[in-house]
């Protein structure tokens, strides 16, 4: 029997394997099911999104350990590997490589950090975005690959030069020097409708380690072009939590105006999905198993 590969191999297969990937925003437990039962391949598990849904803000609010046990939530759920956003590292090269050992320790397939200081703010907010200095960030993948605990755990080394408006050749510069720091993918990331700097980028890039890219703000440009540009891994980044609110506020909404449920039932998911979505029929059957001798 052949085993099943580990949740860092499935991860690092996405990362490298042929073509486009495609991994999808989850915030918790739930979500994360969802995902799963929707067919990828794997867990974006969004930072914006997990603290939104904790109702705080994208800004370290949580403390990392916060992080971490929202993650143990979507990892024992699923059977797809998560990669986290680990938004600047929480800290230091010494934060960041802590926080390696025990995202490996729970099954945590790669984490994705970003080249700002900490604590961070939402790509998309404000205009001052603050880069960390090249040297520093190297030293932080270096010390996150030489602690991972697992071969295939991915580190992935977001880029926000163009974010921060600092231009492509500062993009190219950091690219490379997180390559040759040993970073397992880059992402290049826009906060621009026009994916043009997206597609310049993926142009003049070698390519040497594979480019993720979160077309959140570039949603019109057809999937086709980033694919042929490239891409080996795409993310939809906060889908499912704003999703979720739209549905939420509308069956709030809805119950607030009219004082009855008889408009909203067929409208929401049936109660038995969410018994099914908990597996409540594993805990029958096992009650059938160990509770029989009372
Ligand atoms: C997130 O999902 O938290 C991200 C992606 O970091 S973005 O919001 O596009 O910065
Ligand atoms: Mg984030």
């Amino acid at each position: 029997m052949t085993e099943k590969p580990s949740k860092f191999t499935m991860l690092r297969s996405l990362l490298t394997g042929p073509g486009t990937n495609f991994i999808m925003e989850a915030h918790n437990g739930l979500s994360a099911k969802i995902v799963e039962e929707a067919g990828f391949d794997g867990i974006w598990a969004s930072g914006l999104s997990i603290s939104a849904a904790l109702g705080v803000r994208d800004n370290n609010e949580l403390s990392w350990t916060q992080v971490l046990d929202v993650l143990e939530f979507m990892s024992d759920a699923t059977s797809i590997p998560i990669l986290v956003d680990g938004d600047t590292g929480y800290g230091n090269f010494n934060n960041f490589r802590r926080l390696v050992k025990k995202l490996c320790q729970r099954q945590i397939a790669g984490v994705c950090i970003e080249d700002k200081v900490f604590p961070k703010t939402n790509s998309f907010l404000g205009d001052g975005q603050q880069l960390t200095e090249i040297e520093e960030f190297c030293g932080k993948i270096k010390a996150g690959k030489d602690n991972q605990e697992h071969d295939d755990f991915s580190i992935v080394a977001r880029i926000e030069a163009l974010i921060a408006g600092r231009g492509m050749d500062e993009a190219l510069r950091r690219a490379e020097a997180y390559a040759d720091a040993g970073a397992d993918a880059i992402v290049i990331h826009s906060k621009k409708a026009d994916p043009d700097e997206i597609l310049t980028f993926c142009r003049l890039w070698d390519h040497r380690v594979p480019v993720v890219l979160i077309p959140t703000k570039y949603y019109r440009t057809p999937t086709d072009t980033l694919r042929e540009a490239g891409a080996s891994l795409i993310i939809w980044a906060n889908h499912n939590l704003r999703s979720s609110i739209q549905a939420m506020r509308a069956t709030s909404a809805r119950l607030k105006q009219h004082e009855t449920l008889i408009d909203v039932e067929s409208e929401v998911a049936p109660l038995n999905d969410v018994f099914s979505l908990a597996d409540a029929g594993e805990l029958e059957e096992a009650e059938t198993r160990y509770l029989s001798g009372q």
